[in-house]
């Protein structure tokens, strides 16, 4: 049996993705309350605070704030063992730099964890999942300001004081790299709450600085962490997606170096500790001064992860360029297509042997467990008369992706923890806004047009997936 007798299979969403309620009982608004509906190649636009002229879908998502134990015992049913969700840093501050949390928001996540606990579910909490509060991006133009490490580090360390015993994985922020290779407006403010404009040309100076600043509060938040409870497991999440070099030429393979360079310094940063020399070289030979102190080169070194987390979705490849001496890469300019793959209806690669690629690459440099906390499929779904949905291109792209996972396992023996797919029931999309990009196991009827009553339904994937937890995955 490739997997262990404890695996933990289950699902994944994000707080701001599902909850809605995004006002209530104390809740302050988060930077996901001010971006707007985007659709399929349409961005989101990004507004100054909450206007009542527009519509956000992440105002009332599909209502898990008051659904979750419905949804929780349907997930208990498909037989999960782990259930990953974030909290809402705004529900426990309201603006991030407040003195007190607000118990009301406190309580709704103590109670959400003895919902799973009652199934045996294990709760695996990320604690900054796009959904900064809206306050730190306004007065403090999130982190780009050194006391933004202070603000989380107090929410991490309330949440650690509060649930350590009913929460032993975390992750402090999700897909931390996303914006590495990509500085774009969208990106900096949903991993650092850093206000910008896509033109502003100093994008990638300020994504050094703020990243710099998140990974040290990152490293805080461990260290006091451990200092509560040895005995829990703090992780990175990073969005792990290879990038390929296009052809064997040996400078489409230095190309490729330095795009994986720009994606996964933070893991770096973060399972070793160290800030590496490529990237200092990278600030030097850019002429920025980035702000990083003898201390916080301490707290790094201090800060080290006990597991790396990470999304698989896709891979991506490259190729070198003429007139591009030292190999830059930028990810919206300098990927090339992937023959050998099919896209998604959002162009994003199906590669399911990346996923091994993948395993195998980060065991390689890190030799430290793993989990893969998501990994899915968004389609278009169709329901039928009978309320039935046959999602069996869901169910394929799965399958594929868990069998490349076994062979990691079972022949290159990487050390897998659990998986987490993305996400069991359909959700408002990070990068679209769009409810009709789906990725449920369980179908919840809302629409782009803001039509439906929130109501669940098991699609063809529900009974699939109940299938492989039973057999703890021999049964695809
Ligand atoms: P959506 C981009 C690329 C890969 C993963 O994404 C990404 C993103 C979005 O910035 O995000 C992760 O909803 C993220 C989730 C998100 C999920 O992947 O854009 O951690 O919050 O929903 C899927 O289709």
């Amino acid at each position: 049996m490739p997997f262990r007798k404890d695996f933990l299979w289950g699902g994944a969403v994000a707080a701001h993705q599902v909850e809605g309620a995004w006002d209530q009982d104390g809740k302050g608004p988060s930077i996901a309350d001010v971006m707007t509906a985007g659709g399929n190649g349409i961005p989101r636009v990004i507004t100054d605070g909450v206007l009542p002229s527009e519509y956000y879908p992440n105002h009332e998502a599909v209502d898990f704030y008051h659904h979750y134990k419905e949804d929780i015992a349907m997930f208990a049913e498909m037989g999960f063992k782990s259930f990953r969700t974030s909290i809402a840093w705004s529900r426990i501050y309201p603006n991030g730099d407040d003195a007190q949390p607000n118990e009301k928001g406190l309580q709704f996540y103590d109670d959400l964890f003895d919902e799973c606990h009652k199934y045996n579910i294990e709760p695996i909490i990320t604690l900054q999942h796009f959904e900064m509060p809206w306050h730190l991006a306004k007065k403090y133009n999130g982190f780009m300001d050194r006391r933004c490490i202070d603000f989380f580090v107090r929410f991490a360390k309330t949440c650690f004081e509060r649930y350590h015993k009913k929460v032993k994985y975390w992750m402090t922020f999700n897909e931390i790299n996303n914006q590495g290779a990509a500085p774009i407006a969208h990106h900096m403010l949903q991993e650092g709450a850093v206000l910008t404009t896509d033109d502003n040309p100093d994008n990638e100076r300020m994504m050094y600085q703020s990243s710099v600043y998140e990974l040290v509060a990152s490293a805080k938040a461990v260290q006091i962490g451990h200092e509560i409870d040895p005995n829990i497991m703090i992780g990175c999440m990073i969005a792990y997606e290879p990038i390929y070099a296009k052809t064997c030429n040996p400078q489409d393979y230095i190309e490729m170096t330095e795009a994986n360079h720009k994606r996964y310094w933070y893991m770096d940063v973060q399972a070793k500790g160290i800030l590496p020399n490529y990237i200092q070289k990278y600030w030097q030979r850019m002429g920025w001064d980035i702000d990083v102190t003898e201390d916080d080169l301490r707290e790094l070194a201090k800060g080290k992860i006990d597991y790396i987390g990470f999304s698989y979705y896709m891979s991506q490849t490259t190729a070198a360029k003429k007139d591009n001496p030292h190999y830059n890469f930028y990810e919206n300019k300098d990927l090339v297509r992937n023959p050998y793959l099919k896209v998604s209806d959002w162009g994003w690669p199906i590669d399911p042997l990346g996923l091994r690629y993948a395993l195998c690459w980060m065991e390689d440099r890190y030799n430290l467990p793993m989990m893969i906390v998501e990994n899915g499929l968004g389609a278009y779904d169709q329901k039928e008369k009978d309320g039935s949905v046959d999602d069996q291109y869901r169910i394929d792209y799965l399958k594929a992706h868990i069998e490349a996972m076994k062979e990691a396992v079972e022949e290159d023996g990487v050390n897998l923890l659990g998986y987490q797919m993305w996400a069991p029931i359909d959700i408002v999309s990070a990068s679209t806004g769009e409810m009709d990009k789906r990725y449920g196991f369980i179908y919840v009827n809302k629409n782009n047009k803001r039509e439906g009553d929130l109501s669940r339904s098991r699609k063809k994937s529900f009974y699939w997936y109940k299938k492989v937890i039973a057999s703890n995955g021999e049964d695809l």
